[in-house]
């Protein structure tokens, strides 16, 4: 295979860049705006492009003239600019698959974290509080016999719903449309699931169409012993919307593993007791992050060989490479 030029556009985990080095020729940028000098001098170079989590705009593609693959770290892709990449006939890959059991498990652990308050009881025992005041209280929710109404039943959705089974709750979903090959009550509107469902859980990917989609109307029917989890996107939830529920005792509590804008947190959302905050760790382990990274460097090396790219987007074309 000849060497070609690749550009990183970090963060991205170190391996990544160095597994692609042993093939091409690699470029490091710490972020767009740190690419922009290269880009002007060299950017008719660049064949591949390797992303993190903050994705990229359609103003990098289009500098990018030969570009031909643009291989997303996560399987949310929601920050790159596809429509763009698809209107240049530039294929986009994500990492789907290999993190689907981690993120399942850390959407399961976030529940439990929330409805039966063990981050909370856990800081009593640390503060001294059970010497001194006694017992911690006792939670108002239990999984068993609750009801979870999954936003977004993919391949994330349907592993926590097994869980979640497993800890005798019944699961109900909303989605775009109704799955065939599930027995789920569905639910048309999202208000209606939030209104039968004792735990919300938001499992759908970010983006226009699903920006704030949870709303104040969702928390209101969801009700003040309802609980909502987001293990997303934070662009799905109404930050602002969430916070006066959570202060105003419009639902019970909340576990989020994904914010508007990370790492910004809002300190309205720190200062609530009934908060369960996670700083992105969903898919955050090292066997699973090292999964996704092969798989970037995979389709990025598949691709640079004239072989077809491993995980390739729906919206995006995939020439025939045959
Ligand atoms: C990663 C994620 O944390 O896959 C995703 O969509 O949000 C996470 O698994 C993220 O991609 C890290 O960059």
């Amino acid at each position: 295979m000849s060497r070609q030029e690749v550009l990183v556009i970090g963060p991205i985990m170190p391996f990544v860049v160095e597994r692609l080095k042993l093939h091409h020729d690699v470029v490091e940028c710490e972020n767009e705006a740190d690419s922009a000098g290269f880009l002007a001098r060299e950017g008719s170079r660049v064949r591949a492009v390797a992303v993190g989590l903050h994705g990229l705009s359609a103003k990098t593609i289009a500098a990018l003239p030969k570009l031909e693959i643009i291989a997303s770290f996560g399987v949310g892709y929601d920050a790159v600019d596809v429509a763009a990449a698809a209107r240049a006939g530039v294929v986009v890959t994500h990492t789907p698959g290999v993190l689907t059991e981690e993120v399942a498990d850390t959407a399961l652990g976030l529940m439990l974290m929330t409805v039966r308050e063990l981050s909370a009881a856990e800081r009593h025992l640390r503060e001294g509080r059970w010497q001194s005041e006694g017992n911690y209280r006792l939670s108002d929710g239990s999984l068993t016999g609750a009801v979870l109404g999954i936003v977004g039943l993919g391949r994330i959705g349907k592993a926590i719903a097994k869980r979640a089974e497993a800890c005798g709750m019944k699961i109900h979903y909303h989605g775009r449309h109704r799955q065939a090959d599930t027995a789920y009550p569905y639910h048309e509107t999202v208000v209606d699931l939030a209104r039968a469902a004792d735990v919300v859980m938001v499992v759908a990917p970010g983006g226009a169409q699903t920006r704030h989609l949870i709303n104040a109307d969702v928390l209101a029917a969801l009700g003040p012993h309802g609980y909502l989890i987001n293990i997303g996107r934070g662009s799905v939830v109404d930050e602002a919307a969430l916070v006066a529920a959570l202060r105003e005792g419009v639902i019970r509590a909340a576990g989020l593993d994904v914010f508007d804008d990370e790492p910004n947190v809002p300190s309205d959302l720190i200062e609530q007791p009934n908060a369960v905050l996670l700083p992105h760790v969903g898919s955050a382990s090292r066997a699973t992050r090292q999964a996704m990274g092969q798989l970037v460097v995979d389709n990025i090396c598949a691709w640079l060989e004239g072989k077809p790219p491993l995980t390739p987007v729906p919206e995006t074309p995939v020439p025939d490479c045959t």
